[in-house]
């Protein structure tokens, strides 16, 4: 990080509170943290139940509900003055002017199944956006955070997105909503999209996806039709570490789309998504 960078970040006196960035980092470390090691060590032992909610395939479990509820719990001691929005319905008002925004478990059906692929994202939010994140990968261990104007870090060594420049050489990620209607779109959308990077991938986490953006991993990721929860951490993440953020499909300044990518190809990539999805038939 230089200088010029920390000086672009509005300092939170600017805001309407007056809470330090990095405290708020590592309270959602320490919370992605334990409600991950808890869902680990619980998913070990089997699973005892799991109910849906949007669609047949769209799963929560005992430990989506036990990490959020978790990780509730503990901001309400620390943060009672904060507001909570939650995947699996925890809802708070708050007076603070910071909103915490959690998805105890983001790559739900990898958990399900006994996948590697899940994470536990934990957001703090003001006027302006996600302020601190923590994404946490329980099964290999990697904690993912960042601040606003702090830089990104994977187990506390910075990171950076990568700096491929050709969109034919860019190993792509994707995902794909519970909704049939909305599958078949975006599985028409590859056919377009596929022939012009390197190669997809479809890891199942929303919130993986951006943090591996965000290190490099893959070189950009796109999705439509998300929630807050899937990504309030990880696009600040993917930000901080120097990928281009973007919005497309939905109404300027509301996207119903999110677009992460190394700086090189993210104009590139924006526009091919974008014209792709504006070719959907109605059929
Ligand atoms: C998931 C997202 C992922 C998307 C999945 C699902 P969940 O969130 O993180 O990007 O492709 O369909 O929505 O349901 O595991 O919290």
């Amino acid at each position: 990080m230089t200088a010029d960078d920390h000086r672009d970040a509005p300092s939170a006196a600017d805001l309407d509170h007056l809470v330090s960035p990095v405290e708020l980092a590592d309270i959602a470390t320490e919370l992605a943290r334990a409600a991950g090691t808890m869902a680990r060590e619980g998913r070990a032992g089997g699973l005892a139940s799991f109910d849906t909610k949007s669609t047949a395939t769209d799963v929560v479990t005992e430990y989506d509900r036990a990490a959020e509820s978790l990780i509730v719990g503990e901001l309400r001691v620390r943060r009672p003055d904060d507001g909570v929005i939650g995947e699996e319905g925890s809802a708070v008002s708050g007076t603070s002017g910071i909103d915490w925004v959690i998805d105890p478990i983001d790559g739900t059906t990898n958990f399900l199944y006994g996948l590697p692929s899940w994470c536990v994202s934990i957001a703090a939010t003001d006027r302006l956006g996600s302020l601190a994140g923590a994404v946490y990968l329980p099964v290999t261990d990697e904690m993912f955070v960042a601040w606003r104007g702090g830089g990104a870090t994977c187990n506390g060594l910075p990171i950076r997105a990568s700096d491929v420049g050709e969109l034919g050489l860019a190993l792509v990620a994707t995902g794909f909503g519970y909704l049939a209607a909305r599958r078949r779109d975006q599985a028409a959308d590859i056919a377009a999209i596929l022939p012009a990077v390197r190669d997809l991938r479809r890891l199942g986490s929303a919130a993986i996806d951006l943090c591996y953006v965000a290190c490099g991993r893959v070189d950009a990721y796109y999705e439509q039709w998300l929630n807050p929860w899937d990504v309030a951490a990880g696009q600040l993440i993917a930000a901080e570490a120097g990928a281009e953020v973007l919005g497309y499909a939905g109404a300027p300044g509301e996207p119903d789309g999110l677009l992460a990518a190394a700086p090189g190809i993210a104009d590139a990539l924006h526009a091919l998504v974008t014209q792709t999805i504006s070719r959907r038939t109605d059929d």
